[in-house]
């Protein structure tokens, strides 16, 4: 049966606003205030699923979420109309009120733990929302996202849709920003590699000192055990606490895999021979394993993080070969576009370079990968996702109009507090779930 990779990127919510909400990362935090721009934000993401749907590939889109989120609003004490609940928080809370305007739900890399059917016990893919515990905006996300998948993925011959783990740092959970798969074929099993931040039951352990390390090892065993994955394919590596503190919030802006290729930084991870021998021993001698290791004197650390060279997605292309996507800040860097140029030379899978445009999300921290969440699946499991969500040329079409119709130009803080956003946002969301099929997934919709 023939396997592969989807990928379901994230559409940009209305609200798409720079709010500098996440210590730690550095672009949200250096372009706080900014205005931003929505409308071109959502199509920058649309050009970027048609670009890889035209490559041949499986994309789909997973729906935004609905900001600002009166109902958490109403959980902290702001009383009365929606738009008396928003414009209270506006002068009493403004800080709050920013945060639960954020649309951070686009990076779907954050949405979820997946782990395809090769990988379960049960022979079923595996999906656990993540938690996203260590950042207030972003904690609002689960709920909803757990909602949307059951309605992407709502088979229950196929798909197993668990509930995102104990709301607490212990159990921090950023989905698959920390969390990738290596495996010979997409259709063999893998190794499923989950990087984790700190120990949280174990504060002997090192931890970064600076920035907060948002992902536990705990997490990461409790997801590995709810898939139902076995001790001998899944590898545990810690990241290294010093990138951590340098802005490297998540693995995948230092690392990223694909089927037998690891991409990563020299300083990626803690106890590095120890894990990757252990990581190939997993993977076993069948077939090759690339692990294409970056040094310091190629591409520094800061490089990475201001171009995001890893938060590239390494996509295996219909023939074969493999294609990294990259932000156009890669391009626009000569060490960095050195790199990959001679990178596709090397003679490894990966032989395509394709730039993309997704500075919007960029300047909140977004590349590429953060903006997608793959699903390896057979031909036989893709029959049994919403179709509706699935990127075709009219879907593409309709997307581009709804965005037309419904975003805003451009957001500064100010608009934050208008309650016409509101209005605005759910009409453009009751719109939506009809386009994409997802019947009443959103709160406002449900009450
Ligand atoms: O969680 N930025 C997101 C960026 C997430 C990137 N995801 C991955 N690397 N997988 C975050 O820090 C900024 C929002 C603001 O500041 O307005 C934000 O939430």
């Amino acid at each position: 049966m023939k396997y592969f990779e989807a990928n379901f990127d994230g559409l940009v919510g209305p609200t798409h606003n720079y709010a500098g909400l996440s210590v730690g990362n550095v672009a949200s935090q250096n372009n706080a205030n900014n205005q931003s721009k929505p409308k071109q934000a959502a199509l920058q993401g649309l050009q970027k699923m048609k670009a890889l749907a035209d490559l041949g590939m499986v994309q789909g889109v997973l729906a935004p979420q609905e900001r600002p989120d009166v109902f958490t609003l109403r959980r902290l004490g702001f009383s009365g109309s929606d738009a008396n609940v928003i414009q209270q928080a506006a002068k009493q809370a403004p800080a709050v009120l920013r945060a639960v305007c954020s649309a951070s739900s686009m990076w779907t890399a954050n949405a979820a733990t997946i782990s395809p059917s090769r990988d379960t016990l049960d022979g079923k893919i595996h999906f656990t929302p993540a938690n996203l515990t260590n950042k207030f905006h972003r904690s609002l996300e689960p709920a909803t996202t757990g909602r949307i998948l059951a309605a992407m993925f709502n088979d229950a011959r196929y798909f197993v849709h668990h509930t995102h783990l104990p709301d607490n740092d212990h159990f921090g959970d950023e989905g698959a920003a920390n969390h990738t798969r290596l495996c010979a074929d997409y259709g063999q099993p893998g190794v499923e590699v989950f990087v984790f931040g700190r120990a949280a039951f174990d504060p002997s352990r090192p931890a970064p000192k600076k920035y907060p390390a948002r992902q536990s090892l705990e997490s990461c065993q409790a997801v590995a055990r709810l898939h139902g994955l076995s001790d001998d394919k899944v590898v545990y590596i810690q990241q290294n606490p010093e990138v951590i503190d340098q802005g490297v919030f998540h693995n995948d802006v230092i690392a990223v895999g694909n089927q037998n290729v690891l991409f990563y930084h020299q300083q990626a991870f803690l106890d590095s021979a120890t894990k990757l021998a252990e990581l190939k021993s997993k993977f076993g001698a069948e077939t090759p394993l690339y692990l294409i290791e970056v040094l310091d004197s190629e591409v520094t650390v800061q490089q990475a993080i201001q171009t995001y060279l890893f938060n590239t997605q390494v996509i295996t292309l219909p023939c074969g070969d493999m294609a990294i996507i990259a932000p156009t800040e890669c391009r626009n860097h000569p060490t960095v576009s050195a790199y990959l140029a001679e990178l596709t030379e090397r003679g490894t899978p990966i032989r395509q370079v394709h730039y993309h445009d997704v500075k919007q999300s960029m300047q909140n921290g977004g590349g590429p990968a953060c903006l997608r969440l793959r699903v390896a699946m057979s031909e036989q499991e893709k029959q049994a996702v919403n179709p509706n969500v699935l990127m075709t040329d009219e879907l593409f079409v309709t997307m581009n109009q709804w965005v037309e119709r419904h975003y805003r130009d451009v957001l500064t803080e100010r608009d934050l507090a208008d309650p016409a956003l509101l209005v605005e946002n759910r009409t453009a969301l009751d719109a939506l779930t009809k386009i994409l099929n997802l019947g009443s997934v959103y709160q406002f919709q449900r009450d």
